[in-house]
């Protein structure tokens, strides 16, 4: 709150009108910028389907964490209040290994579990939203303040594996290898039964859907910062700053 009166109320550097009536040769601008965002997916939500290392009986360490970190340029054509953005990023996992047992056994069962090895997990992302911003403060000053709220689609391509083992008694490679033993002992000293990018996807295509609302500080027409969150596809926050020319 006190940021947010010091910016409403601060003069800062002189507006200069000039800015605003500026004489372009087109009736757009263009914004560019660099983004940052965490990306992760709640545990809450993978409770519903996975023990973690608090359930009883369960495997005791904690379950890995899903979520990410991503950079990206994007490129705005704004006019007015509405703009479409054109953003091409990369994203790498964070996921470390690790045990992932499901809970939706009959009788609970531990020990069926597998064991997943993210290797060099990351994706490219490119794609489009439509977005539109609503000034909160008064545009004459030479920093105000809007909230900015869009979506859009796009594609990506993932880059990596997930290597992963599965318990003995259901092994197809490496069947001698501790045949009786859970992933968790089987990921020590058999050879993996498989990978996921590379067995269950025809391609590598991931699709990306992008909700978001910022709240965004414009330095007159020259260049801004925002704050972002909301999904991408998964949850996320972060932040971009760029200029408009
Ligand atoms: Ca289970």
């Amino acid at each position: 709150m006190i940021l947010m009166s010091f910016l409403l109320t601060s003069s800062g550097f002189a507006a200069d009108p000039s800015l605003e009536y500026e004489q372009r040769s087109r009736s757009f601008f263009i914004e560019t910028g660099f983004r940052y965002r965490s990306i992760m997916l709640p545990d809450s939500f993978l409770d519903a389907a996975f023990y973690d290392f608090d359930d009883e009986g369960a495997y005791p360490q904690k379950r890995p964490v899903v979520g990410g970190q991503l950079m990206g340029f994007e490129l705005s054509i704004k006019r007015e209040y509405s703009s479409w953005q054109f953003y091409a990023e990369y994203v790498f996992s964070t996921m470390g290994a690790g045990y992932w047992d499901d809970n939706l056994d009959a009788i609970p069962d531990h020990e069926d579990g597998h064991w997943l090895r993210p290797d060099n997990l990351s994706a490219w992302f490119g794609g489009v939203n439509f977005n539109y911003e609503i000034p909160i403060t008064p545009q004459a000053r030479s920093l105000w303040l809007s909230i900015v709220t869009g979506g859009g689609l796009g594609a990506g391509m993932a880059q990596g594996d997930i290597t992963y083992w599965v318990p003995g008694s259901v092994a197809e490679t490496d069947t001698e290898c501790y045949p009786n033993a859970p992933a968790y002992i089987r990921k020590d000293s058999c050879a993996p039964d498989g990978s996921k990018v590379g067995e269950y996807s025809l391609w590598p295509f991931v699709p990306m859907l992008d909700l978001t609302l910022s709240l965004k500080f414009n330095f007159a027409k020259r260049a801004m910062f925002r704050i972002d969150g909301g999904l991408h596809p998964l949850p996320y926050y972060g932040f971009a700053t760029g200029g408009l020319f």
